[in-house]
């Protein structure tokens, strides 16, 4: 009986394995590997956990308004509303004059914040370059500060032992020969003449700042850029060739049926899943085990500067909960800031940066290099495991009024120690609920902030210290 089983259970096997050959169609255009990068690069980069993106340009100038009227969508797609004529956008240029920009505090703060990587706007939709690119005239060298604001940038935060990645839009609202459909052969024409642009300026970049650790690209949604699969193919890898170990994720190109971040066989293109902007993954099956990142504004949808907030502004504690929650799903968490036109921060911005730096100081050790810890989600928060390792640390966000944390053991498991990552030597005995279940008990004091609870497992004995100790 048992050999008939198993005979029946490999001919579905081979059944299924066969039938999805056959949906499996040849590309030349999708991805290029699968499974994760292996490589040192890309091992680091998922140790980083806490990013910090930063949104600037002269979109900063209007913050969001526009002749005493309020522009309700993403400050920084200002120049797109009906009401702010793009000749008067295109001109602020020559107003953008951050003279209280300092690199070096920036860094500090991104440091005092916990943030291991950082994301600058070289160029948004808007096309201004934020360094003095020679292939255009729209940069900070036409601006009245006239020096470049990236390589400052670069050597600062680098200088805090922080790393560099350049957000670069496709998109480009001030080139002419840009298009986001081509309906006419001069469209191609002229297409091709930008899309040889992109390329120049992306090679200046690299050649410029040759510190940075990868690209973070956006606006490639358009029919134009999605519909050339083979070139955004070969930039990516040309640009991986001038530049060893570069990353670059999932938003850049598209296969040559215009699939974006999965190719036509839903395999990840990229390095890492980059579709997470403004949202998060809710469990660990949704990012299929790739290596992914959440991209997250403060306000609901403003990246650039935004004078009058509005809506709901998350708390220093909601977006730790986010951080926790992406390390829980082996994700990188990316807050974003929107300096003011003169290059300094709003005070709610330092506030959140500050208190979030404060948060990490003491359990930093929990995110950095954390990732997904293979136990039943609960209701109380989110589990780490410290990659690798057997610490297994509770980010305990919802404490139950009982006081009690369920903890449930996957099978092989058994617990060692359970101790408050803040004050090790207050050990907690976990008290048995059954088997393999315990109740860490914490009290249901009111607290003002996330707390973590380190638990050190170990795997391979089925009986737990505890459950040895009760029979
Ligand atoms: C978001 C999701 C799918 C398509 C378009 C958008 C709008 N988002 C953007 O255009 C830019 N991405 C953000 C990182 C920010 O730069 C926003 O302006």
């Amino acid at each position: 009986m048992k050999k008939y089983c198993i005979a029946v259970a490999l001919l579905i096997a081979q059944l299924y394995s066969s039938a999805q050959e056959k949906d499996t169609i040849a590309l030349q255009h999708g991805a290029h590997r699968s499974g994760n990068r292996t490589d040192a690069d890309m091992a680091r980069w998922r140790t980083l956990r806490l990013g910090q993106f930063i949104h600037w340009g002269v979109y900063a100038i209007t913050g969001g308004e526009w002749k005493g009227k309020t522009y309700n969508g993403a400050a920084e797609w200002i120049r797109s509303w009906k009401e702010m004529p793009h000749a008067d956008y295109d001109n602020l240029y020559k107003q953008f004059n951050p003279v209280n920009y300092n690199p070096e505090q920036w860094a500090q703060y991104a440091k005092g914040m916990g943030a291991k990587y950082m994301i600058i706007t070289t160029k948004h939709h808007d096309g201004f370059c934020l360094w003095p690119s020679k292939y255009t005239r729209y940069t900070i060298a036409s601006s009245p500060y006239r020096k470049d604001i990236i390589g400052p940038m670069v050597d600062a935060y680098n200088k805090e032992g922080i790393d560099v990645y350049l957000y670069f839009s496709i998109i480009d609202w001030n080139h002419p020969d840009w298009r986001t459909s081509l309906k006419t052969p001069a469209d191609s024409v002229a297409y091709g003449r930008f899309k040889i642009f992109v390329k120049n300026q992306l090679q200046e970049l690299l050649t410029r700042y040759p510190t940075v650790k990868g690209f973070w690209f956006d606006g490639t949604w358009d029919d134009s850029w999605k519909n050339d699969g083979a070139f955004s193919d070969e930039l990516e890898q040309y640009l991986q060739q001038l530049h060893p170990g570069l990353i670059i994720g999932s938003r850049l190109r598209a296969d040559e049926k215009g699939a974006r971040h999965f190719d036509s066989n839903n395999h990840l293109m990229g390095d890492y899943e980059q579709g997470w902007e403004r949202k998060l993954p809710e469990k660990y099956a949704d990012v299929h085990g790739n290596d992914w990142e959440g991209v997250m504004t403060i306000p609901e949808n403003q990246w650039g500067y935004c004078a009058k907030w509005a809506g709901h502004i998350k708390s220093s504690n909601e977006l730790i909960e986010m951080l926790a929650r992406s390390t829980s799903l082996g994700g990188n968490f990316v807050i974003n800031f929107g300096p003011k036109p003169d290059g300094t921060f709003r005070s709610e911005e330092i506030q959140r940066m500050q208190e979030t730096g404060s948060w990490m100081k003491i359990n930093g050790n929990a995110i950095y290099g954390g990732g997904y810890a293979g136990f039943d989600k609960q209701d109380w928060g989110y589990y780490i495991r410290k990659a690798g390792t057997d610490s297994v640390f509770m980010v305990v966000c919802n404490v139950p009024v009982s006081g009690n944390l369920r903890v449930k053991l996957p099978p092989h498991t058994t617990l060692l120690k359970a101790s408050p990552l803040a004050q090790p030597s207050a050990e907690i005995t976990p008290e048995m609920i059954g088997k393999n279940e315990y109740f860490i008990q914490v009290g249901n004091a009111p607290r003002t902030a996330p707390f973590v609870i380190l638990l050190q497992t170990s795997t391979g004995a089925e009986n737990g210290s505890f459950e040895k100790a009760r029979t």
